[in-house]
């Protein structure tokens, strides 16, 4: 089964997209199965097909260690590549045709603990995809927007696996902005001009500087914009996702 992994920032938006993609998958009579990689989360807008929280429970890590919440999340996050042969064996059980994984909170506890990467390796031998989400609300000006690219890149630098970029809740964003930032991700150009107009000293120095590196890199950031609120956006990323995972296919024959 090709799985897709939803990594981003704390809240940007990753469990609202999996549910709102998931239940867009099912309207187009896709098989798909969500999973929970998160072992913090208290509630979640979709019921999800696999849970990791049937096998690692932060509150007994909390008591049992006498540890606070974020050292029980810490350990929680290096427990789950034990279960991950339970995890793999529930996700095969439901047989679907493209999951979704919807990954912790605090991004680095996925990606930057060796369980992470870990996790994806073993999780399938199919093809599988890195969705990365900017946040629209934080990624407005110019030194945030180059700020997650950064991240961004940093997150293919620990998977080395395909990689998509989507803008999400562009619902909470004017359209114009919106279309600054998806230009900046297709025009480095557009991007640098931004940074010498709204940027200053320092700040604009650096900007541009990261910037320039990650383009030397040659990583590619094309924004897909997205609403989890209103669906919109989610057909292309479904073909974005086919051309990557199934050579353009649907994921069900
Ligand atoms: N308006 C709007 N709010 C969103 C969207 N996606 C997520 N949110 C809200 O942003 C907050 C964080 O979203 P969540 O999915 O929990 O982020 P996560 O930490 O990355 O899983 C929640 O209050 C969501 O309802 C969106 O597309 N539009
Ligand atoms: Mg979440």
């Amino acid at each position: 089964m090709p799985i897709a992994f939803i990594i981003g920032t704390a809240g940007s938006g990753k469990s609202l997209f999996t549910a709102a993609f998931s239940e867009w998958l099912k309207m187009s009579k896709q098989d798909v199965a969500a999973v929970n990689l998160d072992p913090g989360a208290l509630k979640l807008p979709y019921s999800p097909d696999v849970d990791v929280r049937n096998y690692v429970d932060v509150g007994n890590l909390m008591e049992k260690y006498g540890l606070g919440p974020n050292g029980a999340l810490i350990m929680a996050a290096d427990l789950i590549a034990d279960e991950v042969e339970n995890i793999t064996k529930d996700i095969e059980d439901i047989d679907a045709d493209i999951v979704l994984v919807d990954t912790p909170g605090q991004m680095e506890l996925f990606a930057f603990r060796a369980s992470g990467p870990y996790i994806v390796n073993e999780l399938t031998r199919e093809p599988k995809v890195i969705v990365y989400l900017f946040d629209a609300v934080f990624s407005v000006n110019p030194l945030n927007y180059v700020s997650n690219m950064f991240l961004s890149a940093a997150i293919y630098n620990r998977f080395f696996q395909p990689q998509v970029h989507l803008l999400s809740k562009i619902d909470l964003i004017p359209r114009k902005e919106v279309e600054k930032i998806v230009d900046w991700s297709a025009d480095v150009k557009a991007l640098e001009d931004s940074i010498e107009q709204e940027l200053e000293d320092m700040k604009r120095l650096f900007s541009r500087n990261m910037m320039r590196a990650i383009a030397h890199l040659g990583l590619k950031f094309l924004l897909v914009p997205v609403s989890a609120k209103t669906n919109k956006g989610l057909t292309n990323v479904n073909a974005m996702l086919e051309r990557i995972l199934t050579g353009g296919e649907k994921y069900t024959y």
